[in-house]
């Protein structure tokens, strides 16, 4: 099972590797792809055509500005579709989340938050969707939120020692 990760443009890329990271981190397999919307609709419509016969289950789609791009995938397929509203000047990232979180009934875009908290979370959470079915990856999924709280004690810990 992978990931498909859609950028709209290569200026998302440098802010969307943490999400790339996360997604090695936890032995998910996954193809990074700059598709665009608006400038190459034709492409990444058969993509997400093809995406079946790729095994790729769950889009993960970054996009700034109008951020058309997680909808129109969601147009094109039945599987989960995670946006990232990508906060891009001049508004700061609020006109992609306003368009990501409008979509009409019928047609699904779960957003993840606007900022550096989004790539990590997109990756998590197609990571939580596909353990669903996965026992390994659970585990693996559990071991992040572990180690994640063994860094916040440590961080406490040094705290402590300076007061
Ligand atoms: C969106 O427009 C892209 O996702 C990017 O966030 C933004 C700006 O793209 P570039 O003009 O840098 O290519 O479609």
């Amino acid at each position: 099972m992978k990931v498909a990760v859609l950028m709209g443009s290569d200026s998302d890329l440098d802010r969307l590797q943490p999400c790339l990271a996360t997604l090695r981190s936890l032995e998910i397999p996954f193809e990074a792809r700059v598709l665009s919307a608006h400038r190459t609709p034709a492409d990444l419509i058969a993509f997400v055509e093809s995406a079946p016969q790729k095994d790729i289950r769950i889009f993960i789609c970054a996009a700034g500005g109008a951020a058309h791009l997680a909808g129109v995938v969601a147009a094109h397929t039945s599987a989960p579709v995670l946006g990232i509203p990508m906060d891009n000047p001049p508004l700061g990232g609020l006109d992609a989340l306003l368009a990501t979180v409008q979509m009409p009934g019928g047609v699904p875009v779960a957003s993840l938050g606007a900022g550096a908290g989004g790539p990590v979370n997109a990756a998590l959470m197609a990571a939580r969707i596909l353990a669903v079915a996965n026992s390994d990856l659970a585990a693996r999924v559990d071991a992040y939120r572990a180690a994640q709280a063994e860094k916040v004690r440590a961080k406490d810990a040094r705290l402590q020692e300076k007061l």
